[in-house]
């Protein structure tokens, strides 16, 4: 990391998608700052795989880097096929909670379970923010919302948790206010072997925000800080405590044998096998 930070360098010369004050760009950021301090020069060694909605459009087509938008909810899968023919590039998703954990979940839990080795960066902004604000699967209790006019009554999913459990090598949660661990998670997401989850709550100002009374990104942020319990001591709160509280810190980290590892022994196994006959 000799010369200093210039994000122009990672992205093309176009105009950004995102309504001001939108986290996306700070979890954009976040990501390019953590590959120039892991000194990637270049994307050269990336492929970018992302679905449908605003935080789907981090990487694509703005990253100077070969990307693809899949189907909603369809990255992973879509991830996974390139990381199986081309282990040696890092695969990352960018995806929304509806995408990743609302129509995309079950891939997020298979590839998990799989440990294969991609890295996933969910932007949780707790609502269904390009399609104007209807509820996700991670909107907090009694949130108003275009489709919960009377407030949501679904628990939130603590989608985080669920991909520790699941089997990920690597899953962490940070917000955006929480840049330098976020990069810092980011970092170690990219460098991990297995599968990495990283969720970053993010301020969606426009669909978010205005329905419950934050009238700009700052005060999302605010709100943020007084609802963010970091996991050490979370794991002393009772559930009652915890309710509506945004967890935050590292979830899962673990070195152990990834999909891609099982499927290349299996494949040198069959080809002797098949040497032998
Ligand atoms: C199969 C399918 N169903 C529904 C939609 C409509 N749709 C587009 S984006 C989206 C949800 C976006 O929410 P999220 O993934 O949380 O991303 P955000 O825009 O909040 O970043 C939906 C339901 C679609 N494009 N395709
Ligand atoms: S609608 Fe929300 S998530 Fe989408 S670009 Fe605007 S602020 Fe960001």
């Amino acid at each position: 990391m000799t010369e200093p930070f210039t994000i122009r360098k990672y992205l093309r010369d176009l105009p950004l998608p995102f309504c001001k004050g939108c986290g996306c760009l700070t979890v954009m950021n976040c990501f390019l700052r953590a590959l120039h301090e892991l000194d990637y020069h270049d994307m050269r060694k990336f492929v970018f795989c992302s679905g449908i909605g605003c935080a789907a459009w981090i990487p694509s087509p703005y990253f100077k880097a070969d990307s693809i938008h899949a189907a909603h909810g369809r990255s992973i899968p879509v991830a996974t096929g390139i990381k199986l023919m081309r282990p040696d590039l890092n695969v990352i998703v960018f995806g929304g909670d509806g995408d990743i954990a609302g129509i995309g979940l079950s891939h997020l839990v298979h590839a998990a379970r799989r440990n294969i080795g991609i890295t996933v960066v969910m932007v949780n902004n707790m609502i269904y923010g390009m399609t104007g604000g209807q509820v996700a699967p991670t909107t907090p209790l009694g949130i108003k919302t275009t489709t919960t006019p009377y407030g949501s009554f679904d628990p939130p999913l603590d989608t985080t948790r669920l991909v520790a459990t699941a089997g990920a090598s690597y899953a962490a949660r940070w917000t955006t206010l929480h840049f330098e661990q976020l990069k810092d998670a980011m970092k170690t997401a990219v460098t991990t072997n297995g599968f990495a989850f990283i969720e970053a709550v993010s301020p969606c100002p426009t669909t978010f925000g205005r329905r419950i009374g934050l009238k700009d990104a700052a005060e999302m942020l605010r709100w943020f800080k007084q609802n963010t319990t970091l996991k050490e001591k979370a794991n002393e709160m009772t559930e009652t405590e915890l309710a509506n509280r945004i967890v935050v810190g590292k979830f899962a980290h673990t070195e152990k044998r990834t999909f891609t590892d099982h499927l290349q022994e299996t494949l040198k196994k069959a080809e002797k096998a098949a040497r032998k006959n």
